[in-house]
């Protein structure tokens, strides 16, 4: 699939701009898909862009907006911040396609996830840098089963998290007790790695990328608490819920059955040996 992706902002606000003068290396890039936020995105970057400012880490924030035909992007443009950079594509394919081309289009070291909607508090950003760098692990995952974590979220939700958490610790045997958050943090080699592995466009990506991650040999991912203040707007139904389980069980059946991620890794590597001049008869 081709996908033209635009950059919406005005070049000077680049970060790749930033990187070449004198302003700092960015350390970390804060990755913001958006699908159907409308006029509350300006806020919820104004706020993001609040709490970064408090962090002692030079940032960029970039926002992929997922085939939005609403004020999503018109929103997000009008956030005053050279540090904000806004790309746009015309078709709707997916939360999961979306991280990976804001990840392609970022440069820092490390790279976060957080969801448009802010209903997961930006504050938390700080503590799972502090945690990265203390405790050296490839990713720090949002738990909302962290004992310190405060969440308030209605009860279908909650027994639908815990059953989906159950599934996921019988087929995967992963060493987390919840791969849904929409706030991460990953070291960029994790996911350079990771993220041309894989399938998942949209339901089930952050599984998928905990798996490969894990696959990969990148195992070391530490659980941090958040504050998730549920706001009652979520795209996910119970279609989307039923497309999760179809996409998880594909997981499953691409790792163990056709060991899709092995074979992949394998072509790509082979990819890039034969483009690679140095690997020619020297
Ligand atoms: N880019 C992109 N973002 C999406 C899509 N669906 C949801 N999102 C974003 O992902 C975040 C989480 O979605 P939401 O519907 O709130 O899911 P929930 O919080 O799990 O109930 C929000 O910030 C949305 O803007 C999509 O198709 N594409
Ligand atoms: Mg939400």
């Amino acid at each position: 699939m081709s996908i033209e992706i635009v950059k919406v902002t005005a070049e000077s606000t680049s970060a790749e701009t930033a990187q070449t003068q004198d302003s700092p290396r960015v350390q970390l890039s804060v990755v913001v898909p958006a699908y159907r936020e409308g006029r509350r995105i300006h806020s919820n970057l104004t706020r993001l862009i609040g709490e970064l400012d408090k962090l002692d880490v030079s940032y960029e924030i970039v926002v992929v907006s997922d085939g939005n035909t609403d004020t999503t992007v018109r929103e997000a443009k009008r956030v005053e911040s050279p540090a904000v950079r806004v790309f746009h594509y015309p078709m709707n394919i997916g939360k999961g396609f979306a991280l990976s081309c804001g990840v392609d289009q970022s440069v820092g070291d490390l790279v976060t996830f957080i969801d448009a909607d802010m209903e997961l508090d930006p504050a938390n950003i700080g503590r799972f840098i502090d945690l990265m760098r203390s405790s050296g692990c490839d990713a720090v995952i949002g738990s909302k089963r962290h004992p310190q974590s405060k969440v308030s979220y209605p009860k279908l939700r909650r027994l639908q998290s815990a059953a989906y958490q159950l599934v996921v610790r019988v087929l995967f045997n992963l060493k987390v007790r919840d791969t849904q958050t929409g706030l991460k943090l990953f070291r960029r080699q994790v996911l350079r790695e990771a993220l041309p592995l894989l399938a998942i466009k949209r339901f089930a990506f952050d599984l998928e990328l905990l798996v490969v991650a894990r696959q990969l040999g990148y195992r070391n991912v530490c659980e941090a608490p958040i504050n998730l203040d549920y706001q009652f707007e979520s795209t996910v139904g119970l279609t989307s819920a039923w497309n999760v389980l179809w996409d998880t069980a594909a997981i499953f059946y691409r790792l163990h059955i056709l060991r899709y991620y092995e074979r992949r890794r394998r072509e790509l590597q082979a990819i890039e040996l034969d483009g690679d001049p140095h690997s020619q008869g020297s």
